[in-house]
């Protein structure tokens, strides 16, 4: 125990800079048990580069920050400029091991028990497919991306800003899957969605389990998704089936989905009550503060990132609206004295997708801070700073995102 708790708080390979070296501590004793129980991860040490775990072997080991065998975030150099994010270059978090891999071997099979609905019925990803599909462009990002920004050293994995991507997902919309099942119970509040991991024994399940509950406003663009940038969904990312809420933070889009009820409360798992809520540094999670669903506008410069050449400078970055879509980017050279508004690149695949976006300009030698602030359709522009929270939730202040760059 001692000893992967050693291993994980090694720095990781390839991470940015010294945040990587503050401390990363394991989520909760539980979590930890669970992976140590399973003889979940063979990490890396300090001194040679942690590898990829089998689980995500088949990822580019080159575009990823392996911060831990269950968390890896994309370089964010490695971002780029395309809208879709490669699957074998999206972020990994898993707060359990994942199910074995026979999981994905027939897919159809994996089946998915309804409640909450006037006709509660198990059914099989094969029966989802003859119900209705739809894909969507949506962007996946994980509630701590930028935790590693915060000086106050919250704890969990210390994601700069690669813990999100931007992919597309083809499923079944759950609101129509709802309705064929006879519609929600009077006094639904919540959707309920129950991650199939198998769970050690001899902890409490509440403590560890996957079990998020989100607003039933989210049917609006929930679905129970197989397909990942038009393939079938890998079990890194949670096939053979997965929630996926567009707009939605990370943890809210359950992998491996084997139930989904329409609840009157939110779910008591830890995850739920304790977890992912938004709190004072030095407070304990409680399920009166606010939960992580619904995304913020955020944006990062992806390119240049530490040095350039003097002359005409293409500036390249990413811009997410959350929720809603995204009205503009703007770019600064000069740590947001003076800005200018940048051009989306490619096209614009819908509210939840994020927007690649590039500024020229001439950058004559010298050192450049180099930041970028969006705003989204409804007027909400990107803060300056961050907001302080104990576990680093929702960071998307632009200063803390530059890059300085060196020019000549
Ligand atoms: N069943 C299950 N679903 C899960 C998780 C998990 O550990 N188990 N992790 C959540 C978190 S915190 C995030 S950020 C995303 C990560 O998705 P990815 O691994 O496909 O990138 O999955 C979410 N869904
Ligand atoms: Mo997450």
């Amino acid at each position: 125990m001692t000893k992967l708790k050693n291993q994980l708080q090694s720095p990781g390979s390839g991470a940015p800079d010294n945040l990587s070296r503050r401390r990363i501590l394991i989520g909760s004793a539980g979590a930890m048990a669970a992976v140590s129980l399973l003889g979940f991860s063979r990490l890396g040490t300090a001194e040679e580069p942690k590898s990829l775990p089998d689980y995500a072997a088949w990822k580019e080991r080159s575009a990823l920050i392996v911060h831990s065998a269950n968390t890896m975030e994309t370089q964010r150099g490695a971002i780029g400029s395309g809208v879709i994010t490669p699957s074998d270059h999206l972020f990994v978090r898993n707060n359990l091991p994942p199910p074995p891999a026979s999981v994905t071997m027939d897919p159809d099979a994996w089946e998915i028990r309804f409640e909450g609905v006037n006709n509660p019925k198990t059914m099989t990803v094969g029966e989802l497919k003859s119900m209705g599909v739809t894909t969507v462009a949506a962007v996946l990002q994980c509630s701590g991306n930028g935790r590693a920004f915060f000086p106050h050293g919250a704890s969990g994995t210390q994601w700069s800003v690669g813990a999100a991507g931007c992919v597309m997902w083809t499923g079944v919309p759950l609101r129509d899957v709802i309705q064929a099942l006879g519609g929600a119970v009077d006094g639904a509040r919540y959707v309920t969605g129950t991650g199939g991991e198998t769970l050690p024994d001899g902890l409490d399940p509440a403590s560890i389990m996957v079990e998020r509950s989100i607003p039933t406003r989210a049917l609006d663009s929930a679905m129970l998704a197989w397909a990942l940038n038009d393939e079938p969904l890998p079990r890194t990312h949670g096939g053979p089936l997965r929630l996926v809420v567009p707009g939605y933070y990370g943890v809210n889009n359950v992998k491996y989905v084997k139930k989904i009820a329409m609840t009157d409360k939110q779910t008591g798992a830890k995850i739920q009550a304790s977890g992912y809520r938004v709190r004072d540094v030095g407070m304990k999670g409680a399920p009166d503060q606010p939960s992580m669903w619904e995304m913020n506008v955020k944006s990062w410069v992806t390119a240049p990132l530490q040095s350039s050449q003097p002359g005409r400078n293409l500036i390249y970055g990413v811009a997410l609206g959350g929720a809603v879509g995204l009205e503009a980017v703007e770019v600064s050279i000069d740590g947001g004295k003076t800005w200018k508004t940048a051009r989306f690149l490619g096209p614009d695949l819908g509210p939840y997708a994020w927007r690649p976006f590039v500024l020229a300009t001439d950058l004559p030698s010298g050192s450049y801070r180099i930041v970028s602030r969006a705003t989204d359709v409804n007027g909400n522009r990107q803060p300056e700073g961050r907001v302080d929270n104990e576990r680093g939730y929702g960071h998307n202040g632009w200063s803390d995102h530059g890059v300085t760059v060196a020019v000549g």
